[in-house]
């Protein structure tokens, strides 16, 4: 499919690295998907789904040690430890690539290797970067077709250079112990192992997308971050961008995807979709900052998916959509926990027993997964595939907070804004294993994803900060304070739209805000329609210094593994917060 000197190179060394039987280049057409799916439902790889319900839709079973990221086994192999940072795994380049030669060797010895070409970005962008990904599985090759853009097209804008990343992944025997997901920053490679799990072996995801493409963006003057974006509407018909950073399960998929409160819907306000998990950001020749999803589809958790959280999620996987590790209905449709209506009376839970409502193991994994198109989405932004992307009014960091953060405030400028994404934390939920209300701190929701040292990262986002003219305002939403019951104090879902009101309000220079030692606080929220307690929403929109005194000495504390790499800016904003503070 192409005469790429360097691309034949490459495969043919992986070729006789991994020894597959035979080699398909995937070309993207639909014809070559549509015999791969038959293919992979021949082997009982995917199982096709109802044709009526849920046209072109497939189910897919991991294995049963197989169903997350694995951050332990992750790692960031910089020519020095010191590049990769302490909050990276680390290995020498040259050990790592002889022990990934040994496990690859032979890997797809009886098996297929499929050539994927895909382009993170819509292709010809001037945001967009290419990849190849060889993997042995055909799982991987039809998510990758709906997450990222695949095919002849792909190659053909490669044409004969060099500079694309280097993805290899193959199955093995799914054995944890030898399980590796491995990135070469400074060589654009990736390599993955023995894992079939998405968040693994979706290379152009976490991997390249967020991994390599920070340190690409750190090395080439942009950003890539782990931010949805959305646009909001007003009645006016013009429309404003948010792009908004929090850790996994705050809700990031269904703020990207909400549906206004029935009054401002009336009124005429809507939401637009561009992206729901990474954007890439770039200064754009007008100053602004401009943002891409690199992604073309949505790989979304299940459970708790239901037309109350997400209407428009659950809509967007009705069709060609391929679940994993989800329950399986008797009619062949799917369940998780959380959808709307009753328990089915009997299902095949993810692993594939019998499951009733009597069953004591849930009937869906709770990291069980939809891959969906994005423009199956019935808000998608007429945007989405913009190459130059949409300008960037307001950066959003959040976090499950149950005392520290108000419902919102505004940094003061931009390198106090930097500071207060350095300062992000989520505290864990009884959902979660392990202990309830532990502060975990993740700068940017970036910890796992960050290819390189994070206080490099800090002054790298310090020094973009220099370099947009017309930079956005940054912003911190909490939408989990609880009140002395344990009781969340503030709606939240599609009544969030009334906090993004005032975010962008206080853009416009249109909306007042009342300083104080965090930051700027909005002096009043629109209530309309919502029975909340003036008193409740005061202490919403309140700090208590004691906790942040605490919180001021949990920041220290955390930023001590940074040593030298914490940019004296960052230090500077902890110490003035805290005089304030004591003051
Ligand atoms: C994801 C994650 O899957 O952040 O998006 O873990
Ligand atoms: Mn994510």
């Amino acid at each position: 499919m192409t005469n790429n000197k360097i691309v034949k190179a490459w495969l043919d060394e992986q070729i006789a690295l991994t020894k597959p039987d035979s080699v398909v280049w995937i070309d993207g057409t639909e014809a070559q998907l549509e015999a791969l799916r038959a293919e992979s439902c021949a082997s009982g790889e995917i199982m096709k789904l109802n044709e009526e319900k849920l046209p072109g839709c497939y189910l897919h079973r991991t294995a049963v040690n197989d169903v997350a990221r694995v951050e332990d086994r992750t790692f960031i192999c910089t020519s020095t430890k010191e590049e990769a940072g302490p909050t990276n795994n680390w290995e020498d380049p040259k050990v790592m690539y002889d022990k990934l030669g040994k496990l690859f060797d032979g890997s797809m010895k009886g098996r297929t290797m499929y050539v994927i070409p895909f382009s993170m970005g819509p292709v010809g962008s001037p945001f967009s970067k290419i990849g190849i990904e060889l993997s042995d599985s055909i799982y991987v090759v039809l998510n990758m077709a709906i997450m990222t853009r695949i095919g002849k097209a792909v190659i053909d804008q490669l044409g004969d250079s060099g500079d694309f990343v280097k993805c290899l992944h193959a199955r093995k025997d799914i054995d944890a112990q030898n399980r590796y997901i491995v990135h070469f920053p400074q060589d654009n490679t990736i390599m993955s192992v023995n894992s079939g799990y998405g968040g693994n072996v979706l290379l152009g995801k976490k991997c390249f997308a967020l991994r390599i493409a920070s340190y690409m963006g750190w090395k080439e003057g942009w950003l890539a971050e782990h931010m949805l974006i959305l646009g909001l509407e007003n009645p006016k018909g013009e429309v404003k961008y948010i792009a908004a950073a929090f850790p996994s399960a705050c809700g990031k998929t269904n703020l990207a995807m909400l549906i206004p409160p029935e009054y401002l819907k009336e009124q005429g306000y809507k939401v637009w979709t561009v992206g729901d998990d990474i954007a890439w950001l770039r200064v754009g020749p007008d100053g602004r900052l401009w943002a891409v999803n690199p992604e073309a589809g949505f790989f979304g958790v299940a459970p708790g998916t239901s037309n109350k959280t997400n209407a428009n999620a659950l809509a967007t996987t009705m069709s060609n959509t391929i679940f994993t590790n989800v329950a399986l209905r008797d009619d062949g449709t799917v369940w998780w926990e959380g959808m709307d209506g009753d328990a089915p009376g009997h299902a095949i839970d993810w692993k594939g027993n019998e499951w009733t409502p009597a069953s004591k193991d849930k009937a869906a994994h709770p990291n069980s997964r939809f891959t969906a198109p994005a423009k199956q989405c019935p808000c998608i932004s007429s945007e989405f595939e913009a190459p130059q992307g949409v300008p960037i009014s307001a950066i959003v960091f959040g976090g499950r907070r149950a005392k520290a953060a108000p419902l919102v405030f505004q940094s003061f400028d931009w390198q106090h804004g930097v500071f207060v994404g350095a300062t992000m934390a989520s505290e864990t939920t009884a959902a979660a294993i392990g202990e309830v209300g532990v502060v975990r701190r993740d700068p940017m929701a970036m910890i796992p994803f960050c290819g390189y040292h994070m206080g490099d990262y800090f002054a790298h986002w310090l020094a973009m900060g220099k370099n947009i003219p017309n930079p956005p305002q940054i912003f911190h939403v909490n939408w989990f304070r609880l009140d002395e019951n344990g009781k969340f104090m503030w709606p939240g879902f599609g009544d969030n739209m009334r906090v993004l009101n005032w975010i962008l309000d206080r853009c416009d220079g249109k909306a007042d805000a009342k300083e104080c030692e965090i930051g700027y606080m909005p002096t009043q929220i629109d209530t309309t329609d919502l029975d909340i307690d003036p008193a409740v929403m005061a202490n919403l929109l309140s700090i208590d210094k004691n906790v942040w005194k605490e919180e001021v000495k949990g920041q220290r504390e955390f930023f001590e593994m940074f040593g030298d790499k914490l940019p004296a800016a960052i230090k500077e904003e902890l110490d003035k917060l805290e005089a304030k503070l004591n003051a």
